[in-house]
């Protein structure tokens, strides 16, 4: 049967086709990706994409909310029940979005925030100089100590105390350790900050109660919806019952218009599938993948930021190899293994030529592969790095991961991938 897309559209139908093909055909090892299932995909693509929904379940400023406060309420309340919080929002349609609400909700123009620097693992809208949050807020930047990978909480302390940031944020984007929330709320508290912790990464692995979870030391907790949780694009704010009128009203009207109630149609979805021992073992074995991963990347001669990991995360510091970290992460492309390259904390090296690669499990986590197929993505890493310019061997590597890819199909909508893509 011809889908209405195809016959309409043959040109993005195409197109759309060969995205499928790259994602099933290539190891995807980009830490914030992941794959959905159909469930959450057909709620994606489901007829709340035509409904617009200003306002909050039972206070909305159209009708026909019949349906709309239902889903709303739904996605709500499984976030509420998964995550322990008082509060949750589920309207941001980004990570970077309810950031931003969420230091609106407490902090005015011109106040302080202090948040972990983009090249220390941080994120661009946790105060970063080309981020508008550094602009409307007063940015001041904690960091990592190069040498261990870890927070010194001692400095951070000294920092917060000099600064009186009136919000601490935590998480990070490239960071492999536990983060301590606790300790960090202690240090919001003892100088009378708001304490925000963005846990967009790793929010799998906090409701899989593998990760120590912020919601008791934070005041607020932001996340995207599609990292380790597995959800469609989005965000998500949880708060304390106190700041909960605040946080609400920050995202809307404050930044945002309509909810997207076909993103919370699937985010309700991926919240029924995350509160289940399947989602627990998934999550399990996304650590446990990226530490034999990380374990194995050593054996070959690779140095990792920290020594290691304790998440879904890896950072590697080609310095020692002296591969330029964005003609490996090409490299690897043409050998479809997917990553980015990445700054490494303390080198000075430029964010758009870093000495660093950025790699994760999650995705390939979802495809079933375990510890053994770790060993051989290892190997297919090494030898990619050893033969940057020997294009047959990249084609070699690239014919093996193809084997591998079929060996563990996308979740139910596997696609015989193509042999070559338009791109390479
Ligand atoms: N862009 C995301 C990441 O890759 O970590 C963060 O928002």
């Amino acid at each position: 049967m011809i889908s209405a897309l195809e016959q309409y559209d043959p040109q993005v139908y195409e197109l759309l086709q060969q995205e499928a093909a790259r994602q099933s055909g290539c190891i995807r090892l980009i830490p914030s990706e992941n794959y959905v299932s159909k469930a959450v995909m057909a709620a994606t693509g489901s007829c709340m994409t035509n409904k617009y929904a200003e306002g909050y379940p039972g206070k909305r400023y159209y009708e026909g909310q019949q349906i709309t406060d239902l889903i709303e309420s739904i996605a709500i309340e499984r976030a509420k029940k998964l995550f322990g919080a008082d509060h949750v929002n589920v309207q941001s349609h980004s990570g970077a979005v309810a950031n931003m609400a969420g230091y609106s909700a407490v902090a005015a123009v011109g106040d302080t925030i202090m948040g972990l620097s983009l090249p220390h693992g941080g994120h661009l809208s946790h105060g970063w100089n080309v981020s508008l949050t550094s602009k409307v807020f007063n940015s001041v930047s904690y960091e990592v100590d190069p040498e261990t990978g870890l927070f010194d909480f001692n400095k951070i302390e000294e920092l917060a105390k000099k600064h009186r940031p009136k919000i601490i944020i935590t998480g990070a984007s490239a960071y492999p350790r536990k983060i301590d929330f606790k300790t960090f709320g202690q240090i919001a508290k003892s100088v009378d900050a708001y304490h925000l912790s963005d846990i967009a990464h790793i929010s799998g692995l906090v409701v899989a109660g593998i990760h120590q979870s912020p919601v008791p030391y934070a005041d607020i907790v932001s996340t995207t919806t599609h990292k380790t949780l597995r959800g469609p694009r989005g965000g998500m704010l949880l708060c304390k019952e106190e700041l909960a009128k605040a946080v609400d009203k920050a995202v809307f009207p404050g930044l945002q218009g309509g909810p997207h109630m076909h993103t919370i149609s699937a985010l309700a979805v991926a919240l029924k599938e995350a509160d289940s021992p399947e989602f627990v073992a998934y999550a399990k074995q996304v650590v446990r993948n990226a530490k034999v991963l990380a374990d194995c990347l050593m054996e070959k001669g690779f140095k990792l930021f920290s020594g290691g990991t304790d998440n879904h995360l890896i950072l590697i510091d080609l310095r020692n190899k002296e591969i330029p970290g964005k003609k490996l992460s090409k490299a690897l492309d043409r050998a479809r293994i997917v990553t980015n390259y990445n700054t490494i904390p303390g080198d000075p090296a430029k964010p758009f030529n870093p000495n660093g690669l950025r790699l994760g499990t999650p995705a390939i986590t979802t495809r079933g592969m375990k510890e053994e197929q770790m060993k051989l993505l290892a190997d297919f890493i090494s030898t990619v790095a050893e033969n940057l310019d020997n294009e047959n061997t990249i084609a070699q590597v690239g014919e093996k991961v193809l084997l591998l890819c079929s060996e563990f199909p996308v979740p139910e909508h596997f696609i015989i991938p193509p042999k070559k893509f338009p791109f390479i």
